[in-house]
């Protein structure tokens, strides 16, 4: 018999990867998906199999993170050897927008796993993941980050995530559970959701290239990520619980770059060279030259603009992992580089984009706008 698994946030870019990665070695896999208006399930309609057909391994049920019955009722009917805690409102700047919301599912949703776990008897039984972040650290303290490393949260995000990260910890430490925190830095993918800033760049590149968008806004082009590859991450959440003792990690690749150079990097797959001017607010790039025969961008056009709308009112400025002990322990590495990241999301945009185009001249027009 194979593990059963539980994914909450199955329908994002992680929970796709994971259940991907664990249908691959043999477990059940069951997924938390909220109900909404349009369907959900992009990522991961290549995984779902009609109900009614036999050995299905990959269920979806229907639920909630600030739904804690909803949450005991699953459990129990699950029973789970693992549960991975993905789910989130993940976007740190919208979380400004709803701060009490963040509160309760990123803070207070583990609490309520770890609870149900308990109230069923689990305990000896179902190790649970919580999805931690390099956002914690916030306020640079040191660089590179470690799993010692003081924590200064700089957002509700964060600050949500403070508490589901010592809740984590409390609850390994006053009952004994299986249960670890992954400190994942940025991790990014062709299915990064469109308004994180990579997928919005990288998306922007392809839009632009084939002439269907003419600029892309950014916020602060001076911070720095540690950007790794989504694939590689979700491969070590499950490492996390195949060991002896539960314990916290960073999963980083040890390399920080600036908003501002992988703007340049991503354009640079599609033949077209930036040079940026001005500062602050005033900062363009713009096109220094156009090598690809198929893209015609015109030398001198600015394509890329700072629009103050997406600064944030407290920033991050510098994250920089160090996965020191993720190796040591784990054996685990990433195997894409920040180049080999770039390329498929740009890669994977342009097929997009060419849909999108070919749409266009037959007359349709889409008129999607993400920010
Ligand atoms: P996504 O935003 O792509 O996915 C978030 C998932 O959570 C979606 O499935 C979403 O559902 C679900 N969700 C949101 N609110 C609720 C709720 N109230 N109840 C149940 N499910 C909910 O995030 P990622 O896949 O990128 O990240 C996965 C986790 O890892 C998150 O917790 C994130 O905070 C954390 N993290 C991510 C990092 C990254 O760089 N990607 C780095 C470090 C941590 P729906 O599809 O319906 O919106
Ligand atoms: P982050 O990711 O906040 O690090 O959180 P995001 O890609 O949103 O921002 C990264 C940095 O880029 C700057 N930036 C912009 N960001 C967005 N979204 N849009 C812009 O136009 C833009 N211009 C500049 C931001 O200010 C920021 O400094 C992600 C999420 O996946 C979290 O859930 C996760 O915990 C952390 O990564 C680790």
């Amino acid at each position: 018999m194979g593990k059963v698994a539980l994914i909450t946030g199955i329908t994002g870019q992680d929970g796709a990867y994971l259940a991907e990665l664990l249908l691959e070695k043999g477990y059940t896999v069951h997924g938390l998906k909220r109900r909404s208006s349009l369907l959900n399930t992009n990522r991961i309609d290549h995984l779902y199999r009609d109900p009614h057909e036999p050995d299905t391994k990959f269920f979806l049920h229907y639920g909630d993170l600030t739904d804690a019955t909803n949450l005991i009722r699953l459990i129990q009917t699950i029973q789970p050897d693992e549960i991975y805690n993905l789910g989130a409102m993940s976007h740190v700047h919208v979380s400004f927008d709803t701060p009490e919301y963040t509160a309760n599912t990123d803070g207070l949703g583990i609490l309520r796993i770890l609870e149900a776990v308990r109230i069923l008897g689990l305990t000896n039984k179902t190790r649970i993941y919580q999805a931690s972040t390099s956002e914690l650290y916030g306020l640079v303290q040191e660089t590179p980050q470690t799993e010692k490393t003081p924590f200064y949260p700089r957002s509700p995000y964060a600050v949500a995530k403070l508490y589901a990260y010592w809740i984590t910890v409390n609850y390994r430490e006053a009952y004994g559970m299986y249960a670890c925190n992954g400190i994942l830095f940025n991790h990014e993918s062709p299915i990064r959701g469109e308004t994180f800033v990579t997928r919005k760049i990288t998306r922007a590149v392809a839009r632009i290239a084939l002439g269907l968008q003419d600029q892309l806004y950014l916020g602060n082009l001076n911070v720095q990520r540690d950007w790794g590859h989504a694939k590689d991450y979700v491969e070590a959440m499950w490492l996390m619980l195949q060991q002896k003792e539960p314990e916290d990690f960073v999963i980083a690749t040890g390399v920080t770059t600036k908003v501002r150079d992988f703007v340049g990097l991503a354009f640079a797959q599609v033949g077209i060279d930036l040079v940026f001017k001005g500062e602050n607010e005033e900062e363009k790039g713009f096109v220094k030259a156009c090598h690809h025969p198929d893209f015609q961008v015109p030398i001198g056009k600015p394509i890329v603009s700072v629009d103050p709308r997406y600064f944030r009112p407290s920033e991050v400025d510098l994250l920089l992992g160090d996965p020191y002990k993720a190796k040591q322990k784990l054996g685990w590495a990433h195997k894409y580089n920040l180049q080999e990241l770039i390329r498929e999301m740009v890669d994977s945009d342009l097929k997009e984009a060419k849909v999108e185009k070919y749409l266009q001249n037959g007359g349709y027009r889409t008129h999607k706008q993400y920010d």
